[in-house]
């Protein structure tokens, strides 16, 4: 069939909206068409040449929602009519991986994703001259249609509505699931939140939601203090306004440092302020960031031994297919917001400019309806 997507062709290159080829199901592979996607900095990482696993040309997008059309042969978990969301960490419930409950990180589909192929070592996506196209982290979800694997998508309650839960398929699970999957997080808990864009201020909602009482944000940018209050942060610091170092600031400003604190940046150095202003003795810190290309994190061993514990996170350790259907519900149901988070909604001839938005630091959130 053909489908109208946006090209990477090129690193750097803005995308070129135009009709590709898409091929049928497989085996054990589902054809969805897109509803509306999100476009995060992930996305933008890859499409700038940034990331030097990147792919050319390729069909970006990793935050999506849709209905399924068609399913392949073997498919049995899903129907067409079925209300999905796309999983850039698969759930395949059967790998090594799947079976200990200490990850999430699926290896089913895991070489040949970062190859962008499907499965089977192949792509579905062409241009119109037959130029293949690689799909991107198992998604591509800036196609209007687009093909995945069975364990790759999440089946959603159908009375959500796509422009705002397709969030949830990375920002809002990436930060949530971050507080109640790898930090869970306790009632009372005092936490420090340090950057507050569309991933920290899904921290500081999901804090909200596991009953701490004391959220602050830190972020250079001022203006993130009136948002993000309204997600839950208690305290602001801005580093600008801080005499000093800023880790013992924190830890006298929190009375003894956060039991948990959380980097949602990607700057190293801001991760090690992060570990530093963990409580003594039992504070954890999960990154959250994504570092440039070849970056290091470092800190004196010191802080470890005396019992702050440094973890990360992938896709807020959520098992997609296990615990998407459940944040679309607490979204469904109040629990926590996306709404005022999409602070931009264009058709997918506009997405450069969802991009150019991004880069100005004018959206938190922009999405493209199909
Ligand atoms: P963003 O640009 O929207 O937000 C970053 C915020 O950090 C901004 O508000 C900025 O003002 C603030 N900031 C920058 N430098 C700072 C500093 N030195 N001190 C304090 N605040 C500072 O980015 P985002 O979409 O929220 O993404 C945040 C990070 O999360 C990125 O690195 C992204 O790649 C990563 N990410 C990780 C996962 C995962 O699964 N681990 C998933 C998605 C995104
Ligand atoms: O190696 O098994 C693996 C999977 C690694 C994927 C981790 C994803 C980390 C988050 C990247 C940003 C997502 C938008
Ligand atoms: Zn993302
Ligand atoms: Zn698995």
């Amino acid at each position: 069939m053909r489908t109208r997507a946006a090209v990477a062709l090129e690193a750097g290159k803005p995308l070129e909206i135009m009709d590709v080829e898409l091929e049928g199901p497989k085996e054990g592979e589902v054809l969805v068409e897109i509803k509306a996607t999100g476009i995060c900095h992930t996305d933008e990482f890859t499409r700038s040449g940034g990331d030097p696993e990147g792919l050319f040309p390729s069909i970006l997008g990793h935050e999506g929602a849709g209905v399924v059309v068609e399913v392949g042969p073997g498919v049995r978990s899903l129907k067409p009519g079925d209300h999905v969301i796309p999983l850039y960490t698969a759930e395949c419930r059967e790998c090594e991986y799947c079976l200990n409950p200490k990850t999430n990180l699926c290896q089913a589909v895991r070489s040949t994703q970062g190859q962008g192929v499907m499965p089977d070592g192949t792509s579905r996506f062409s241009m119109p001259d037959g130029t293949k196209l690689h799909h991107y982290m198992g998604c591509s979800t800036f196609a209007n249609h687009t093909v995945l694997p069975e364990i790759s998508l999440a089946k959603i309650r159908e009375d959500a509505p796509f422009d705002k839960v397709c969030y949830i398929g990375c920002g809002v699970t990436t930060g949530v699931g971050a507080v109640i999957n790898t930090a869970k997080v306790e009632i009372g808990a005092t936490a420090i939140v340090f950057g507050l864009g569309g991933i920290g201020l899904n921290v500081i909602q999901g804090l909200r939601l596991a009953g701490a009482d004391r959220i602050v944000g830190v972020d250079l940018n001022p203006e993130k203090k009136v948002l993000a209050e309204k997600f839950g942060m208690t305290d602001f610091v801005n580093p600008n306004d801080v005499d000093g170092p800023l880790a013992p600031y924190l830890v006298d400003y929190t009375g003894g440092g956060g039991d948990y604190t959380f980097d949602a940046t990607g700057n190293v150095n801001v991760m090690r302020q992060a570990l530093e202003s963990a409580h003594k003795g039992w504070g954890e810190s999960i990154i959250i960031g994504v570092a440039p290309a070849g970056a290091e994190i470092s800190t004196r061993p010191f802080q470890l031994v005396t019992g702050r514990v440094w973890k990360g996170t992938a896709f807020g350790g959520a098992r997609g297919r296990t615990d998407v259907p459940k944040i679309v519900d607490w979204y469904m149901e109040g629990k926590i917001e996306i709404d005022p988070m999409i602070t931009h909604t264009m058709g997918l001839d506009d997405i450069n400019h969802g991009f150019d938005l991004m880069h100005e630091g004018k959206s938190i959130r922009s999405v493209v309806t199909y």
